[in-house]
This record gives C-alpha cells, sequence and structure tokens, in this order.
C-alpha cells in the first residue's frame, strides 16, 4: 500500500509517517465517496419531474444530529493532530553524537558543508546507519528541502536556521527537491543525496580536495570579520577573551548565568544585544547577521569552540563513537 503512494523509506522512523500518511488518504477518499454518493444520489431523486414529496417543510433544527457531527469530526480533527503532532515532537530531539552538516539555500540550488570543511553543491553524501543533522538557511527566499525517500521536508527561510534530522538506513542515492515555490528555476532546484556505508563515507570524506577545515575557515574570518580588532588579547578595546570560552558557564549583565554552548555562541554573533557579558559595554556590531553567511558563523563557531580547547570540530566525524563500532 505505501509503495503505491511513495517511494521505498530509506531512513529510521520512516513507517510512522507512511501509515499516517496512507490513513488521512483512506479518510480523504471515504469523505470524497460519501459527499460524491450523496450529490449523485440526491441529484437523482430530486430531478425535475420526479415522483417524491416535495411540499413538507424540513425541520429547521436537528439537534442530536448536528451535536453528534460536531463531535465526531471535531475528535477525528484532534486525534489526527495529535496523531501527527507526536512524530513532529519526537522529531525535534537531535541525538548529541549526530553529525552535523550545513545547508545553504539560494536562487536555484542546495549548497552543504561537511564539518571537515568539505562542500558540495546539489549532493549530500552520509554515513549509513549514523544520526546527521541538517542546520539550513537560506539566503534568498523561502525553500523547501525535501527528500522524499526520507519522509522529510522542512521549509528553508531566509534569517532563520531550520533543523532537520534523520537516520540514513538504506545505501543509495535519493533525490532532494525544493518543495516550495522558490522562482523561474524552481523545479530545477535538485540535488541528490548519497548514503554511504561509513568507512566509504570516512574514505570520501578525506578525499575531499584539501578545503580548509571549518575552524581554520573561522581562524581567517576572525580577522577579516574585524572580530579580532576587539577579542583579541593585545586590542585596546574592552571585550571578553574568547579563549576558552566554549563550554563553559557566561555570568551575564542581566543576573543570569547560561552555558556558552554552540547555541550561544551564534546568537552571541547574530544578537549581541541578546546576552550581554556581565562587566562589559554592548558596543558589538549588530549587522553581522546581513553580512555572515550562515557558513560562516559555523565555521566561526568552529573556531570559537577550538579556541575552548576542546576537540576540532572534524574529530568527530571521524572519530564518532556509533562509528568506530560500526567498524
Ligand atoms: C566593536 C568590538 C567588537 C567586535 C568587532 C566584535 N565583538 Fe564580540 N563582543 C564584544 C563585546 C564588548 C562583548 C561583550 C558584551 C556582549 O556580550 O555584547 C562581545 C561578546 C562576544 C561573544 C560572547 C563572549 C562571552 O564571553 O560570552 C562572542 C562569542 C563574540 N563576541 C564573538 C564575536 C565575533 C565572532 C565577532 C566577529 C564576527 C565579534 N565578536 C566582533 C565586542 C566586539
Ligand atoms: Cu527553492
Amino acid at each position: 500500500m505505501d509503495r503505491l503512494f511513495s517511494p521505498g523509506a530509506a531512513s529510521a522512523n520512516t513507517g510512522g509517517f507512511d501509515t499516517l500518511f496512507t490513513a488521512l488518504s483512506i479518510l480523504s477518499i471515504l469523505i470524497v465517496l460519501l459527499v460524491g454518493t450523496l450529490i449523485v444520489v440526491f441529484s437523482v431523486r430530486f430531478r425535475k419531474g420526479s415522483d417524491v414529496p416535495r411540499h413538507r417543510v424540513p425541520a429547521l433544527h436537528a439537534r442530536e444530529f448536528e451535536i453528534g457531527w460536531t463531535i465526531v469530526t471535531a475528535f477525528v480533527a484532534v486525534f489526527i493532530f495529535w496523531w501527527a503532532a507526536g512524530y513532529r515532537i519526537t522529531d525535534d530531539k537531535v541525538p548529541a553524537d549526530a553529525l552535523e552538516i550545513h545547508v545553504e539555500a539560494k536562487q536555484w540550488m542546495w549548497k552543504t558543508q561537511h564539518p571537515s570543511g568539505a562542500r558540495e553543491i546539489n549532493a549530500l553524501h552520509v554515513p549509513r546507519g549514523h544520526p546527521v543533522v541538517l542546520r539550513m538557511s537560506s539566503q534568498d527566499v523561502i525553500h523547501s528541502f525535501y527528500v522524499p525517500a526520507f519522509r522529510l521536508k522542512q521549509d528553508v527561510v531566509p534569517g532563520r536556521i531550520s533543523t532537520l534530522w534523520f537516520e540514513p538506513t538504506e545505501t543509495g542515492t535519493y533525490p532532494i527537491e525544493c518543495a516550495e515555490y522558490c522562482g523561474t528555476d524552481h523545479a530545477r532546484m535538485l540535488g541528490e543525496v548519497t548514503v554511504m556505508e561509513p568507512e566509504l563515507y570516512a574514505e570520501w570524506s578525506a578525499a575531499q580536495p584539501e578545503a580548509d577545515t571549518l575552524a581554520r575557515q573561522g581562524a581567517a574570518l576572525f580577522t577579516a570579520q574585524g572580530c579580532s580588532g576587539c577579542h583579541a588579547a593585545a586590542s585596546s578595546v574592552h571585550a571578553p577573551p574568547l579563549e576558552g570560552v566554549y563550554g563553559r558557564p557566561v555570568a551575564l549583565a542581566d543576573g543570569r548565568t547560561v552555558l556558552a554552548d554552540e547555541a550561544y555562541i551564534r546568537d552571541s554573533i547574530l544578537m549581541p544585544r541578546r546576552d550581554v557579558v556581565a562587566g562589559y559595554e554592548p558596543i558589538m556590531p549588530t549587522n553581522f547577521d546581513e553580512i555572515l553567511s550562515l557558513g560562516e558563523i559555523a565555521a566561526l563557531t568552529a573556531y570559537i569552540r577550538e579556541l575552548g580547547g576542546g576537540l576540532p570540530p572534524d574529530a568527530r566525524v571521524l572519530r564518532s563513537p556509533a562509528m568506530e563500532t560500526e567498524r
């Protein structure tokens, strides 16, 4: 039945979506049949000249009937919402060891960037059996990242980071489509996900043209974008040093204490007025969200993470525990 509607499933958790989709299709067909049949029956029965009682005035209110169908349809709608929302909620819990890949949408292509720094256009290589999280943003208009074989679809909106995660279960190549009309060449905004065995993925990753690692790109940006002008130790501007900040609690001017994780670093760059560090003036420029692409933010974050003495970001790809046991 599922094969009737959708291509073969190639990632974990697709079964539930297929059941939901089949159930919705059956429900829709039943409603269409019911309404269609009634239209035909009534048209024939009450056609001009047919011998049916026409003088009877129908009752204006049929209370039991109205209460009945209101309650039943409301119950069905809430049940479907509860069913579908359940998937959406489990969908939002990204596993901690997920491989993080950045996706940048633009008219009319998908650009992807791996933690190792490897970049692809209209292509995405991922290891089988390992969770992958996509952090996606758009450079221009709203696009929608759609992989039918994974039953995944997520809008990609300018100025926002959307998250999507999946765990591919079958090796092979699967189409990526854009599912939101985004201009002339929308229909040609196509790509391909390639799911590889983990050891082949590691080989593929290592064989990519000597791209700078994310952290090294970040170091270059840190100087080029003027961050070092304020944050370097030798600077005359009073700004917090970023060495060692990653992974530590930070005291803020409004009395809160927050953990400097990736989201905090990202927000500090994009929305510097939101979390002002205690003891510092809020002088950091607020327009980096217009200047920097999502990929550049990721690179800066990777650089700051490395300054914290944590694992370099690309080490996570090759040495993540889940993949170690695969070998
Ligand atoms: C004009 C000086 C200036 C520039 C340029 C600047 N910053 Fe900042 N930055 C600050 C100051 C001052 C603070 C502390 C006050 C605050 O949080 O707004 C800060 C805070 C931060 C924090 C939070 C640090 C902590 O200890 O919690 C991060 C991360 C950061 N900046 C990164 C960057 C990056 C990356 C760039 C370049 C894209 C940059 N900054 C450019 C002055 C600057
Ligand atoms: Cu598009």
